[in-house]
């Protein structure tokens, strides 16, 4: 049976009405919807969810909702993540990868009817500011209300993105006409559209008469894009990086490959704003792998007296070259997709404010007046909760009452500590870039690069234990260099070059380039840094670098604090100095790692990081 779905389209761009009914024709929607982003259609939406099943509405919390996954649909499926990328190489050795024609005739198959019993929403999107030059449109086909609202909360999403779409087709087409009207081709590449094409389909059809379940997904599961010609194809998944195809994969695996080819950079990283007592404001970027970090630390309340920062992003970065040489950075997302555990009112009250209202939380636990609860929150546990599975909970249950990877979902708007530049749409000149992971040895407390080429260096071997972020074994230490590892859209060797390229750019003005660890742990197996407000100490050392006021000791690995703001910090001396130096067996034998690592990127690794290596072994001795 074959229904063709005739919609009514609110737009004239002929590509995007052509390729909306193509999609319905595969897969079979019974109906249709366009959504604007109102608040209409958030309420109609949101309703719809609620007696659904999907979204519980929260008693305690203004036009909150608590959504309840699938125990299997919780955190981003890595090893089903894919680069269609037309040459193998061009994936490179991180990413898996399926040939683009191969992939194609899989998802003829997959997605034939996979909407059937279902609406589809076409959701038309902006990732950064309205209108911005950096910024970029895209359109998300889905069959889950739960992505569409979601999608409104995280993206400038609806009618003003539509008419950007429309306003780039016309004047491409105008482009077009004269170009043919000269008898010329066209200078643009017309293998890509003027939005970027996202599909994503929960992968569970309706036969007539049956029961939808609160949240639909499949056992198969694909997150795939096509970076030669921009467009992302996700089955199976209702969860976050899998299916806010804005997030991850467009603003950082289609991006990066739009930011190799026009020379900028799209990157795993918060962007926040730091204001000293007296002195310059310095705007800083910092790219920790998932669940490291980012958004607490964008969101940092400094305990160190008259210091400010200000909040401009916590995942994701687009940095350009402006006129002055310098990287400007905006943040591509409208909210913030926050892992909940361990945000509380200590270590990260500026989230906890943020969430007053207008939010969705996924995979925490319930209280009994109709509020939302999770590890950390609190520091004693309500007496009794419904946990992320449903099931009634106390403070004696085995296990956690939400899950580690909990997410809020929430407008970026309500964050307390938002800067009002958040969305200058030219972006804030970027000071300084930060590194970091989890590493409970080793990696000191702070390091500052020698130079540009040992900045890349040092993030090219960014490594971190795994976090329930994604699927897989918690704990265990990877490479994620630059913490782009799911990420990167192409072949993380050239990554890498790109980095360098940037580097050399005629007149550049480039930031300063760190490297941190919060996650040091003592003997006991507890952490020996206490992180959060207090990692302000650690900004304070990087800004007084930067207006050349604090020294540095050298050493094999780099610049080392030669004295830290710790007044008022409970710290031992011995702490202290565990957290400041570096030992140099121990670094032998991290520096041996090295090779294994870079090996994996054969020819596509720049020399440059080979020469860096062999510096390293040299000042190690
Ligand atoms: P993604 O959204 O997955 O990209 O994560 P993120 O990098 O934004 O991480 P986030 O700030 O949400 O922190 C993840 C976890 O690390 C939370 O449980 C935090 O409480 C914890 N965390 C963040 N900063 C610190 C710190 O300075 N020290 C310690 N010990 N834990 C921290
Ligand atoms: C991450 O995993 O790095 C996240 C959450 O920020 S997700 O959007 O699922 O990727
Ligand atoms: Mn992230």
């Amino acid at each position: 049976m074959s229904v063709s779905v005739e919609v009514e389209a609110p737009t004239s761009n002929r590509e995007l009405v052509a390729w909306v009914n193509e999609i319905a024709a595969l897969t079979q929607p019974d109906r249709v919807e366009w959504c604007d982003g109102s608040e209409e259609e958030w309420t109609r939406l949101t309703n719809l969810l609620v007696e659904q099943g999907t979204l519980t509405r929260l008693a305690a919390r203004p036009n909150s909702f608590y959504a309840k996954s699938d125990p299997t649909d919780v955190a981003r499926v890595e090893d089903r993540t894919y680069i269609c990328s037309e040459r193998r190489e061009d994936a490179g050795p991180t990413n898996n990868w399926i040939a683009p024609g191969e992939m194609r005739r899989t998802f003829g198959e997959l997605f034939k009817g996979c909407m059937r019993g279902r609406t589809m929403y076409v959701v038309p999107f902006c990732m950064g500011p309205l209108g911005g030059e950096i910024s970029q449109l895209g359109v998300e086909i889905t069959d889950s209300p739960y992505v569409a609202v979601s999608m409104r909360v995280m993206t400038r999403m609806g009618e003003r993105a539509l008419r950007l779409i429309e306003e780039r087709g016309a004047a491409r087409q105008a482009e077009e006409s004269e170009e043919r009207a000269n008898g010329g081709r066209s200078k643009r590449d017309h293998e890509h559209s003027d939005f970027v094409k996202a599909v994503h389909s929960v992968g569970a059809p309706l036969e007539p008469g049956q029961a939808d379940v609160p949240w639909p997904c499949s056992s198969t599961k694909y997150i795939s894009h096509f970076p030669e010609t921009r467009e992302i194809w996700s089955y199976g998944s209702g969860y976050g990086g899998n299916a806010l195809l804005g997030k991850k994969c467009y603003a950082l695996r289609i991006a990066s490959v739009m930011a190799r080819d026009e020379g900028w950079l799209a990157e795993h990283m918060l962007i926040l704003k730091l204001t000293p007592p007296s002195g310059e404001t310095r705007y800083i970027a910092a790219a920790f792998p998932s669940a490291c970090g980012k958004t607490n630390l964008a969101m940092l309340k400094p305990t160190i007296p008259g210091w400010k920062v200000e909040t401009i992003g916590d995942d994701i970065a687009w940095m350009r070259f402006g006129e002055d040489g310098r990287l400007y950075a905006i943040n591509p997302e409208a909210g913030f997709f926050g892992v909940a555990p361990g945000t509380g009112q200590v270590t990260n009250a500026n989230a906890i404010q943020t969430l007053w209202g207008n939010s969705i939380f996924t995979n925490v636990a319930l209280t009994d007046d109709g509020d939302v609860w999770w590890e950390g929150l609190t520091e004693e546990p309500p007496a009794h909760l419904t946990d992320w599975k449903g099931r009634s909970w106390t403070p004696d249950s085995d296990e956690p009452a939400a899950h580690p990877n909990a997410r809020f979902t929430t407008p970026a708007a309500q964050c307390p500590t938002i800067a009002p530049e958040w969305q200058d749409p030219k972006g804030v000149p970027i000071s300084a870039i930060l590194f970091g992971g989890r590493r409970a040895t080793a990696v000191p407390l702070v390091t500052e690069s020698l130079s540009w080429q040992h900045g890349v260096f040092l993030g090219a071997n960014v490594a971190s234990e795994k976090t329930a972020a994604a699927e897989g074994k918690v704990g265990e230490l990877r490479h994620d260099p630059f913490a782009m590892l799911p990420f990167c859209g192409y072949n993380m060797g050239d990554y890498f070059g790109h980095w360098l390229d940037i580097g050399r750019r005629e007149g550049a003005r480039l930031p300063r380039i760190y490297y941190v660890n919060w996650f040091r742990k003592n003997d006991e197996g507890k952490f020996v840094w206490p992180g959060f407000g207090e990692n302000s100490r650690v900004l304070k050392w990087i800004v007084e670098r930067l207006n050349g006021e604090a020294e540095a000791v050298p050493t094999p690995i780099g610049l080392l604090p030669a004295d830290l703001d710790t007044q008022g910090l409970d710290l031992s001396e011995d702490d202290l100095r565990m957290l400041l130096t570096v030992d140099r067996e121990v670094w032998r034998e991290e520096a041996a790692l090295i090779p294994g690592h870079f090996e994996t990127f054969g020819d596509h690794l720049p020399k440059e990081l080979w020469d860096e290596y062999n510096a390293l072994r040299d000042r190690l001795g």
